[in-house]
């Protein structure tokens, strides 16, 4: 078995008794050294202006971690810039809050140079190489004209949007345009596909019969859907010991009898937070019954928080639940519980499996593991009910779910009051068909599709498709 090398921006070795950063990619990527030994190269989350520090090296279970420290200005110009203040809003449908400057596209391009320089010293031959999401995408370029000829293949973790939307990147050629590097390109849904497609087909690529393979300067590029999945049964076993715990307990207690609603996200925009909070709102206002008997725990860890358009969204909500609280709450009840702190990962699972909705309603998401891990840790006897956005890459999965539009606040306020009331059969229902899907297409399975395609990709029986 080859060596895996999987390389993602931010890169937390693990340490005793500190839980991981909250974040869908890295729960993710860590299944993948499950049955294989490998090297997990990345930023470390450290600034240092010293150019000549070498990359730190740690050992853990069968996985090498390399950390590269990142100095302020590519910090400043590819994390904070072009990454977070271009890529990740258009790739999430707004315009309307990217920022763009040359300096931060350079910075980009510079950084993923930087990460193929301090890479290349820790790579051989036959190592496969699996790059993640947007932050990496010209890696593969920086890789090949390094002398790297290995399988290279790369995740996209956020939604691909249409053309008409990846051409307003300013100078996208230079960032989405070079992906005909790598081997394989997987995307989380076959939307997100088709759209990247669509985009290869209208900058003149020159694809495939089937569609879903490309030729550039000789190499073949296949491109395909994967969508992620979680470690299913082990966090079905977790949620039902959470249920035991003296942390659970003390929730359970604290409700007082009263039904609960879960949300679960970082602070970010694309997660829908404000619109859901305005939901919830509507919800009390027009079902005065339900008042005092339904409890909304909203779990929110701060992320990105140098970036303004992440500063102002916690202020809105702050303001928001503020607003509701004050309007709705009484002395012995506060209607939204919001919290800015990660939970341990045993601790959220009971929390999951205690409410009897969550509502995972981002105006856009690659996929959202949130929603699997709410299916997974449910008593399958008298499960929860799970209210998700038709904009969730896990809405093409999980069609046991109360799909709503997030713009809409009538809709998703109907969909609790649907929640809270409905009968134990139905709710047994879903919840089967959801267990399925995602039992099935578990994080394993994610990960051996992915690697077996990459693998497949080289082989030149495949070549030969091309036209
Ligand atoms: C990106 C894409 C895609 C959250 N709060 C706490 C906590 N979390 C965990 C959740 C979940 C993960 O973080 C979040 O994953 P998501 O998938 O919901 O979202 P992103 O971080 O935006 O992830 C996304 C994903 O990559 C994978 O491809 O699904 O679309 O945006 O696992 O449980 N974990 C703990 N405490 C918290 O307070 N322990």
């Amino acid at each position: 078995m080859s060596r895996l090398v999987i390389v993602s921006n931010r890169v937390t070795v693990p340490e005793p008794g500190k839980p991981p950063p909250p974040g869908g990619l890295a729960i993710a990527v860590k299944a993948a050294f499950k049955n294989r030994p490998g090297i997990w190269f990345g930023w470390s989350g450290k600034i240092d202006d010293n150019p000549n520090t070498e990359p730190t090296v740690a050992e853990r279970d069968n996985i090498t971690y390399v950390v590269t420290d990142l100095a302020t200005a590519d910090y400043q110009e590819y994390y904070n810039g072009f990454a977070n203040r271009v890529l990740w809003p258009i790739l999430h449908y707004r315009v309307d809050l990217a920022e763009f400057s040359r300096s931060d596209l350079s910075g980009y391009l510079r950084v993923n140079g930087l990460f193929a320089d301090k890479l290349s010293q820790f790579l051989q031959p036959d190592d496969t190489i699996w790059v993640h999401d947007y932050h990496l995408i010209p890696l593969a370029r920086e890789l090949r004209s390094r002398g790297h000829q290995n399988p290279l293949g790369f995740f996209l973790h956020i939604p691909c949007p249409p053309p008409d939307l990846l051409f307003t990147i300013p100078r996208q050629e230079q960032s989405l345009g070079v992906m005909s590097h790598y081997d394989l390109i997987g995307f989380q849904t076959d939307n997100d596909r088709d759209n990247y497609a669509r985009y290869l087909q209208i900058s003149g690529a020159h694809m495939g019969r089937d569609g879903q393979s490309y030729q550039h300067e000789g190499r073949v590029t296949r491109i395909g859907t994967f969508p992620v999945g979680i470690e299913t049964a082990e966090y079905a076993r977790d949620a039902e010991h959470a249920a035991h715990s003296d942390f659970l307990r003390e929730l359970r207690e604290s409700l007082s009898g009263r039904q609960l609603f879960v949300g679960v996200d970082r602070l970010d925009y694309s997660k829908g937070i404000v619109h859901r909070i305005e939901a919830f709102d509507h919800f009390l206002e027009t079902e005065p019954n339900w008042r005092n008997r339904v409890v909304f725990l909203q779990i929110t860890p701060k992320s990105r928080a140098e970036i303004p358009e992440y500063g102002d969204m916690g202020r809105a909500v702050n303001e928001l639940v503020g607003d509701v609280n004050g309007r709705y709450g009484e002395a012995s009840w506060t209607p939204i519980r919001y919290i800015n702190r990660p939970y341990g990962r045993e601790d959220l699972a009971g929390i999951f499996r205690l409410a009897a909705a969550a509502l995972v309603t981002p105006l856009r998401d690659g996929m959202n593991l949130v929603a699997k891990e709410y299916v997974a840790a449910q008593d399958a006897e008298d499960p929860g009910v799970l209210i998700l956005s038709q904009f969730a890459g896990a809405a093409a999965e999980l069609e046991g779910a109360l799909i709503v539009n997030p713009h809409e606040t009538e809709g998703m306020a109907a969909a609790m009051k649907t929640a809270l009331l409905m009968p134990r059969d139905e709710r047994k229902s879903r919840h089967a068909v959801m267990y399925e899907a995602i039992a099935k297409n578990d994080i394993e399975h994610w990960v051996e599709t992915f690697l077996n395609s990459l693998t497949e990709s080289k082989k030149p029986p495949f070549m030969a498709q091309i036209r």
